[in-house]
C-alpha cells in the first residue's frame, strides 16, 4: 500500500490527499472525454447526494462507503462523441448527448448491508437513480481501510496478545495483513471477514515477514472484533510409523522423504479453541532479514552499496515527444485515453493509429480485469490464501504515489487516481500513473555487406504508462508499452517480499521452499487476466486460432521428400461455446483477431493484430474442481472470447464475477466460464478478449528478502494490418551524444542519412 494511504487510516483531516466538499453540486468544469474518471470533487459529490437520498427515502443510518466509480457511458456514444468510426474509413456516427454517470457500493454499517446505487449527473447536480441491497452474502470489495482495521483489531485483541507473548512476541511487535477470507464454509457468507496473517515486528521498520507466526485469526469487520483463531497443522516427522495411504512422498534434495499427510480439512469451529492448539506452539523465526540499506548494516556491518557505478541520466534536452490533454495522450500515430480506478488501476480506452491520414481504430479498452494468486499449501488453513489482488481489494486502491528519478527516469509526466473513503471524502494519488518515453534498443537495421555498402539503424523509443501496486507483502508493476511499429505490450513485472510461514526446525516441506532459516515461501501462482475489448479497423472482429503444421507426407514422399514442410491453419472461433481456448505448444498455437471487412491490399488476408502470450501461458496447477477453480474459472483456459455485452447488470468485465470477496462459485452465470456456452455467432461480432498468463512461483532463495523482478508479458503486434513495416519513416539513429567509453578509445560514428 502507498505510504499515503497511512493518513487515511490515521484520518488525519485537511490532508493534501483528503478532498472535501459541502455541497452536492458539482464543482468541475465538466469532462473532455466521458471516460475521464471521477475526480476527487466529483466522488464526494457523489457521497453527499447518496447521504441525502439515504437519510431522506431509506432506513440506513450509517454507511461505509466502498467504492465509488465511473460508470462508462456505452461504447457506441464513446466512439461517436470522440468522432471514431464504427469501421475504419466510414463516417463516425453523429455524435450523442452523454450522461455522466457514478455507480456505487457502500455498507449499511448498522446492518452489514450492502448496497448498489447508480447515480446521474443532471444540470449539475448529482441524482441516485437507483438503490439495490445487494442479496445477503454478496459483499462488495474489501477497503484499504478494513485492511487496516483488521490489523488494528487483532493488535488489540487479549487473545492474540496472550497467544504471541507465549512464543515471545509482545503486544507492540505484533503486526498483520489483512486478507479476505477466501474460502470457509464455517462462516456465514452475510458477514464481512477477513483473516489476519500474522508476523512479528522487532525493529521499527524491519521486515516483518521474516518473523511469520504460527496461528492465523479471523476477524469480522462489523462487529470489530477476532471471532476464531485457526491453527495450521504441523507435518508428522519422517520416522513416526505411517501407513501408505497416509504417506506423501517427495524428493528433497535427491533423497526420497516419507511424511505423514496432513490433516487437510477445516476443523470444526468448536474443536478448534483458541487457547488449545492440537500441536506444539511454534516461536518465530527472530533473525533480521532486512532490505533497507541502513537495517541491512546495522545486522551486518561489513555490508555496503556498491560504489562502482556511475550515473546514467536520461535526458530529452527538447521536451518528450507525446502531448497530453487531461487524460488524452498523443504519442506519434498512437492517441489514446488513460484513466485510473479503484479496482483496475490503468485502464487504457480508444487507443487508435494514425496510418497515414487514416484514423484506424485499434483498442476500445485494455486493462488488467483479474488475478488470482493461489497457494499451493493444502493445509488448513492456507488453502484460503487464494487472493484475487484485483477483485477483492482493487489493485487502484495499492497504487504506489510515484516518485520522480526512482520509480520512472527521464522526463515523466503523472496522472492522479483517486478512489473514495469509508467516509465518503476522496483518496488522491496524485501521482498514480507514470507517462514517459524509453529507448528500447534497435528498432531495426540493415547493413548491405558489400565493400561500399550501406547501413541504416533505427532505434526504437518506446512510450511507457506504468503504475506500480503494493499489495500487502508483493510489488506489481505494470507496463504498457506503445512502440513505433505499431505493436503494444502489457509487461507485468512481479517484486516484493514473498507470503511465508513458519518451518520448524527447518524440516523438509513439501510444499514451499525454505528461503531462509525457519522460513517456507509456499509454492504458489500469479495469474491474472488482462481483458482487451478489441476493435481492430472496427468493431466488428473475429478472432482466429492459427496452428502451425507439419505437412503429414512422409519424409522421402513425392510431397514431403526432405521432410521439412510446414504451413498454418487457420481456423475462426466461430461460435460462443467454443470461445474458450488453450495454447498448444506442439502446434505453436497463435491468436489473431482481425476485421473480416478490411482486407491487406497484398495477401488479401483480413487485417489483424496477433495475440504474443506464448512466455505467460501457465497452467492452473489447482484442480478443476478446487475452490481456485469455482471461484477463479478464468485460469483454466489460457484464451477465452467473448461476445461483448453492456450495461450495469451482466455486462461482461468480471470474469470471475463483480463482486468477489466470499465467494463460493454459486453465481456462475456472472463467471466468464458462463459466458462461453451457446450457439451466438462469434465471426464480425463486437469482441472482448480475455487472456490469462501468468507464472508459477517455487520460491529460490535468491527471492528473499526482496525478489529481483519477475517478467511476463501480453503483446499485440499487426498482422497484415499496415501495408509494409509501419516504421520505415522513424528517423535513422543518430545520437550526438554518444562517445567513446574511455579516453583512448576508438568510436565510429553512425553514417545514417535521414
Ligand atoms: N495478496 C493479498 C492481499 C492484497 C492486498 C492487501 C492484503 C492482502
Ligand atoms: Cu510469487
Amino acid at each position: 500500500m502507498a505510504t499515503s494511504v497511512d493518513s487515511t487510516v490515521q484520518g488525519v483531516p485537511g490532508t493534501a490527499t483528503g478532498v472535501q466538499t459541502t455541497s452536492t453540486k458539482a464543482t468541475f468544469p465538466g469532462f473532455k472525454h466521458p471516460l475521464d474518471p471521477l475526480t476527487p470533487d466529483e466522488i464526494v459529490a457523489v457521497s453527499l447526494a447518496v447521504r441525502k437520498y439515504t437519510a431522506e427515502n431509506t432506513p440506513i443510518k450509517a454507511i461505509r462507503f466502498i467504492t465509488t466509480y465511473l460508470l462508462p457511458p456505452p461504447k457506441k456514444d464513446v466512439l461517436a462523441f470522440l468522432g471514431i468510426p464504427l469501421s475504419t474509413g466510414s463516417k463516425p456516427e453523429p455524435a450523442p448527448k452523454i450522461t455522466r454517470k457514478a455507480e456505487v457500493d457502500f455498507i449499511d454499517v448498522v446492518t452489514g448491508d450492502s448496497y448498489n446505487t447508480i447515480l446521474a449527473l443532471q444540470t449539475g447536480v448529482w441524482k441516485v437513480e437507483t438503490l439495490d441491497k445487494l442479496p445477503d452474502g454478496v459483499q462488495a470489495q474489501i477497503s484499504v481501510e478494513e485492511l487496516l482495521m483488521c490489523e488494528q483489531i487483532i493488535r488489540e485483541d487479549e487473545t492474540v496478545i496472550r497467544l504471541a507473548k507465549e512464543v515471545g512476541v509482545e503486544a507492540h511487535q505484533i503486526f498483520a495483513d489483512g486478507w479476505a477470507l477466501g474460502y470457509d464454509e464455517r462462516f456465514p457468507k452475510k458477514d464481512r471477514i477477513q483473516q489476519a496473517i500474522v508476523f512479528a515486528r522487532i525493529g521499527e521498520h524491519d521486515n516483518l515477514y521474516a518473523h511469520p507466526m504460527d496461528f492465523v485469526p479471523v476477524v469480522d469487520s462489523i462487529a470489530k472484533k477476532v471471532i476464531h483463531i485457526d491453527w495450521p497443522p504441523q507435518f508428522a516427522k519422517n520416522s513416526d510409523n505411517i501407513s501408505s495411504e497416509s504417506s506423501l512422498n517427495f524428493t528433497s534434495v535427491g533423497k526420497d522423504v516419507t511424511l505423514k499427510k496432513p490433516t487437510t480439512a477445516p476443523p470444526p469451529l468448536q474443536e478448534s479453541s483458541p487457547d488449545k492448539p492440537e500441536r506444539a506452539r511454534i516461536p518465530p523465526p527472530l533473525e533480521p532479514q532486512d532490505f533497507l540499506p541502513d537495517l541491512i548494516k546495522k545486522a551486518n556491518p561489513k555490508f555496503k552499496v556498491r560504489d562502482d557505478i556511475k550515473p546514467l541520466h536520461v535526458v530529452q534536452p527538447e521536451g518528450v515527444s507525446f502531448k497530453m490533454d487531461g487524460h488524452e495522450l498523443e504519442w506519434q500515430k498512437w492517441k489514446m485515453h488513460i484513466a485510473f480506478n479503484h479496482r483496475e488501476g490503468i485502464v487504457l480506452s480508444t487507443v487508435t493509429y494514425n496510418d497515414d491520414g487514416t484514423l484506424r481504430p485499434l483498442f476500445y479498452r485494455l486493462s488488467l480485469s483479474e488475478m488470482l494468486v493461489p497457494y499451493g499449501a493444502p493445509e488448513h488453513p492456507h488453502p484460503r490464501k487464494h487472493a484475487f489482488d484485483a477483485g477483492e481489494y482493487g489493485m487502484g486502491t495499492m497504487a504506489n504515489e510515484l516518485a520522480l528519478g526512482c520509480d520512472c527516469l527521464g522526463q515523466i509526466h503523472y496522472l492522479p487516481g483517486s478512489f473514495v473513503k469509508h467516509d465518503g471524502t476522496a483518496f488522491l494519488i496524485k501521482n498514480a500513473i507514470c507517462i514517459h518515453e524509453e529507448d528500447h534498443g534497435l528498432l531495426w537495421k540493415h547493413t548491405d555487406y558489400r565493400v561500399g555498402g550501406r547501413s541504416h539503424a533505427v532505434r526504437s523509443r518506446r512510450l511507457v504508462v506504468s503504475m506500480i501496486c503494493t499489495l500487502a507483502n508483493y510489488e506489481y508493476i505494470w507496463n504498457y508499452y506503445f512502440y513505433q511499429d505499431g505493436s503494444a505490450e502489457l509487461e507485468i513485472r512481479l517484486s516484493g517480499i514473498l507470503q511465508v510461514y513458519i518451518n520448524p526446525k527447518d524440516e523438509p516441506n513439501p510444499f514451499g521452499s525454505i528461503v531462509a532459516p525457519g522460513i517456507n515461501a509456499q509454492y504458489h501462482q500469479h495469474l491474472f487476466s488482462v481483458r482487451l475489448d478489441s476493435m481492430i479497423d472496427g468493431l466488428k472482429n473475429t478472432v482466429v486460432e492459427t496452428d502451425v503444421l507439419q505437412l503429414d507426407a512422409p519424409t522421402g514422399s513425392i510431397h514431403n521428400f526432405a521432410g521439412n514442410g510446414f504451413f498454418t491453419r487457420e481456423t475462426p472461433i466461430a461460435k460462443q461455446k467454443d470461445g474458450a481456448r488453450n495454447y498448444d505448444v506442439e502446434k505453436d498455437r497463435r491468436w489473431i483477431i482481425t476485421n473480416p471487412d478490411h482486407q491487406h491490399p497484398a495477401s488479401k488476408k483480413n487485417v489483424g493484430y496477433a495475440i504474443g502470450m506464448k512466455g505467460g501461458v501457465c497452467k492452473s496447477m489447482a484442480k478443476p474442481d478446487s475452490w481456485v477453480a469455482k471461484r477463479g474459472g478464468f485460469t483454466q483456459s489460457d484464451l477465452w472470447v467473448v461476445k461483448d455485452k453492456e450495461g450495469p447488470k451482466g455486462s461482461r468485465i468480471w470474469p470471475s464475477g463483480k463482486y468477489v470477496p466470499g465467494t463460493r462459485g454459486e453465481h456462475q452465470e456472472e463467471f466468464i466460464t458462463s459466458w462461453v456456452q451457446g450457439e451466438d455467432n462469434l465471426v464480425g461480432e463486437d469482441l472482448l478478449v480475455y487472456m490469462t498468463v501468468g507464472t508459477t512461483h517455487i520460491p529460490r532463495p535468491e527471492d528473499w528478502p526482496v525478489m529481483p523482478v519477475e517478467m511476463l508479458r501480453v503483446s499485440f503486434k499487426p498482422f497484415h494490418f499496415f501495408t509494409a513495416n509501419p516504421s520505415m519513416d522513424v528517423p535513422g539513429a543518430n545520437d550526438s551524444h554518444s562517445g567513446a567509453a574511455f579516453p583512448n578509445g576508438d568510436a565510429a560514428c553512425c553514417s545514417n542519412s535521414n
